[in-house]
């Protein structure tokens, strides 16, 4: 039986509100024609303006009001359309519809964003990404509000407005913007242990992703599923990227940040556009409630991951993002993401952190969006239609009809009605609670370095070096030696090697004993030592789902190729490598040394996408030239060429020449290097894609050290 178009749902609904200016007459907000919106009314050609000018009022002042408070924490975002498709029923483990129902097709709004910076900022900071999925499931809105890392910086909600005050620009003078890498975040990350296991995910590629297309997500919390009968299981939820997960260098996001701030923004923006729709399987890591205490660590600590190892990540379903925004505004920005939106067969656990947030959001969205209404804001509102005794309230859109607005009540015939649960009420899972009321955090939470050093053991030898960068790139640009120390102090409980590196890059030895007691996070009453964190505990060796080396390297769809050619090319070298590598579904962008067009060695004109002087090898994954003596000549004159070539062998690109292309890698650093694996000059066109979709040959890396671009 044929899947229902349920995905259209969502659209449809939206289409009712859209505003199409095609072929019609420029009007008021009240709908009268105008026939100037050029000039202001005047007391003559050159006197002042008249007060009685209506059309000038409502233009500025619209206009004065068009901004609203950006997100306190991922302002930067970008949004798309799509929908969830599920494989098999899990009808044993949730009730949810969305879980037991393989004939649905879900309608989804996701919004990937940076943390820490401004809307404005560029696509490339060294963050995490948040990860927030709307499923407008025919039960009502379930909202998974995750990142693309596995857990989080802190163990209670009440540490989140230290934490982004401390990471945000610095108070007095407004600097860094989108950056981490400054004194005060660093103070609070020293003094806050529980943040180490975060952190050192943000020293990691993870924090500089190819594309919001090529990284993981992840719920972070442990939820609950819920089944028909009322019993519980415990789930943790992944996304998987059908591309793999894929990072840029720091030394790329740099020069990215420069060349096109909206990178990641424009990537998924474009992918969508060419119909290469981004996808991620749903998996999900089931712990049956009996196991709960059978870990070495705390299931409600969302500091922790679980290892795939002991639990594995089962496959469920794919979401499929198919559709972009009409509307940046009115979709991306308005949309409301709210941890506390589930739906009957999901519910939440006492995690400290999931329980603050169940407040937080629907919190900001009232001052963000202004009122209580803005669940009736188009992008927000469930498929299923609403019926409550909620009233009135800014933007009121609705025309609630009827005497009564309370329950119960007779007059409005009962109703709006409660519903049993058998009829798909939602009921909260009965779980038992006998505990005194305390401010505290749980013994349970204590271990801070085992995770940590997981995490690094498990990355391959060039993941480990950048993260050693990472750190000394974070800690060169802090100020003060005493929050270095105590950085290098704890670093080292996490990897001795790790911390004698960075110590090295800093010129700094690391302290053998620190004055303060390093765990702050406690109350003033109790003793900083009995929070003190252990030592790292080695309860597995490696993990290998936590290494970017053991993604998947299959494919090379939607990877952007710089052909780089001028007047002359060979147009039979040029046709064969973009045929090849537009079968793989790659992307194929001319660059040459001015717009327009250029003409092959036959004559024929192709269109250049890129004029060399407005663009950057660091917005490419992989090179090619093609041959051709004049197009070699041409682009010997113009050095940039060579730059952009050195650059790609810096960053480890594939990099590809035929005939006469190869007198350009001949003036690069390249040419003393084509033993390499990823440079290939008159080779078989597909073993260069193949080494495209290896993303990188890392093995490269220490040579591509010395490459002075
Ligand atoms: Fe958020 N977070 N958060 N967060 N968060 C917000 O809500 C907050 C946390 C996440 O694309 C805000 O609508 C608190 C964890 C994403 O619109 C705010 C705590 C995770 C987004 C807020 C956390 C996230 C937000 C700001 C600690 C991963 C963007 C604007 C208790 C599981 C959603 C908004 C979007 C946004 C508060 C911790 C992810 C202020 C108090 C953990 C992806 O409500």
């Amino acid at each position: 039986m044929a899947k229902k178009e349920s995905n259209t749902q969502k659209i449809e609904q939206l289409q009712k509100n859209m505003v199409d200016p095609e072929g019609k007459a420029l009007t008021t907000r009240q709908g009268v024609k105008v026939n100037d919106t050029n000039n202001s009314l005047k007391a003559g050609p050159r006197g002042s303006t008249l007060l009685e000018d209506f059309l000038l009022r409502e233009k500025i002042t619209s206009f004065d009001h068009e901004r609203i408070p950006e997100r306190i924490v991922h302002a930067r975002g970008s949004g798309a359309h799509g929908y969830f498709e599920l494989h098999d029923s899990i009808a044993e483990f949730s009730k949810a519809g969305i879980f037991t129902d393989t004939k649905r097709k879900t309608p989804v709004f996701v919004r990937f964003s940076t943390v820490a910076g401004s809307k404005g900022s560029p696509d490339l900071a060294r963050d995490v990404r948040g990860f927030a999925v709307k499923f407008y499931t025919e039960e009502g809105t379930w909202d998974l509000v995750g990142n693309n890392m596995p857990i989080f910086f802190i163990q209670d909600a009440m540490k989140f407005p230290d934490l982004i005050h401390s990471v945000k620009p610095e108070p007095n003078k407004e600097i860094p913007q989108a950056a981490s890498a400054h004194d005060t975040f660093y103070d609070f990350i020293s003094l806050t242990t529980e943040t180490l296991h975060n952190h050192i995910w943000v020293m990691s590629d993870r924090a500089i992703p190819r594309s919001l297309r090529m990284m993981e997500g992840f719920g972070i919390h442990t939820y609950r599923l819920i089944n028909d009968k009322g019993e519980a299981h415990f789930v943790k939820f992944h996304w998987k990227p059908v591309l793999g997960v894929h990072s840029v260098t720091w030394d790329e996001a740099v020069r990215i940040n420069g060349a096109d701030p909206d990178f990641h923004r424009r990537d998924l923006w474009d992918a969508i556009e060419s119909g290469q729709y981004p996808e991620w399987e749903l998996g999900m890591q089931i712990i049956p409630e009996k196991d709960e205490h059978s870990f070495e660590f705390d299931l409600l600590d969302p500091t922790k991951l679980v290892p795939e190892e002991m639990v594995p990540v089962k496959i469920i379903g794919k979401m499929t993002l198919n559709r972009n925004p009409e509307n940046f505004f009115a979709e991306t920005e308005q949309v409301a993401f709210l941890p506390g939106n589930i739906v009957p067969g999901i519910d939440f656990t006492n995690d400290p952190l999931l329980q603050g947030r169940l407040f937080s959001y629907r919190d900001t969205q009232l001052s963000r969006l202004g009122s209580p209404n803005f669940h009736q804001i188009p992008i927000n509102q469930p498929v299923t239609p609403t019926f409550h005794n909620q009233r009135d309230g800014h933007m009121q859109t609705q025309i609630p009809k009827g005497q009564t607005a309370y329950f119960p009540n007779t007059l409005g015939g009962g109703c709006p009605h409660l519903s049993k649960i058998a009829e798909g009420a939602f009921h909260s899972y009965e779980e038992r609670i006998d505990a005194k009321k305390i401010r505290t955090r749980s013994k349970s939470f204590s271990d801070h370095f085992s995770q940590p050093a997981l995490f690094y053991r498990s990355l391959a030898p060039w993941e480990q070096e950048h993260v050693a960068d990472a750190y000394s790139f974070e800690l060169g640009k802090c100020m003060h030696d005493h929050i270095k120390e105590r950085m290098l102090w704890l670093i080292q409980q996490i990897n001795k090697d790790l911390a004698r590196k960075v110590a090295g890059n800093l010129g700094m030895e690391i302290p053998g004993k620190i004055e303060q007691p390093v765990n702050q996070a406690i109350g003033a009453d109790s003793n900083p030592e009995d929070f003190q964190p252990g030592p790292a505990k080695n309860y597995l060796d490696k993990s290998s789902a936590l290494s970017q080396a053991n993604t998947r390297f299959d494919s090379i769809a939607t990877r952007q190729i710089a052909f780089l050619a001028a007047e002359g090319f060979s147009e039979e070298q040029f046709s064969e490598m973009k045929n090849t590598l537009e079968k793989r579904k790659a992307v194929v962008q001319v660059v040459a040394p001015h717009g327009g067009s250029i003409k092959s060695d036959k004559g024929n004109k192709f269109a250049v996408d890129a004029a060399i002087a407005t663009t950057e090898s660091v917005l490419f994954d992989a090179v090619y030239i093609p041959g051709g003596a004049a197009s070699a000549k041409a682009l010997l004159k113009e050095k940039k060429f060579l730059k952009f070539v050195n650059e790609a062998f810096k960053h480890c690109k594939a990099i590809a020449v035929s005939g006469e292309g190869k007198q350009l890698l001949d003036e690069t650093f390249a040419k003393d290097h084509k033993k390499d694996k990823a440079l290939f000059i008159d080779a078989d066109n597909d073993k260069f894609c193949d080494a495209i979709a290896q993303h990188r040959n890392w093995d490269r890396m220490e040579v591509a050290k010395a490459v002075a671009v």
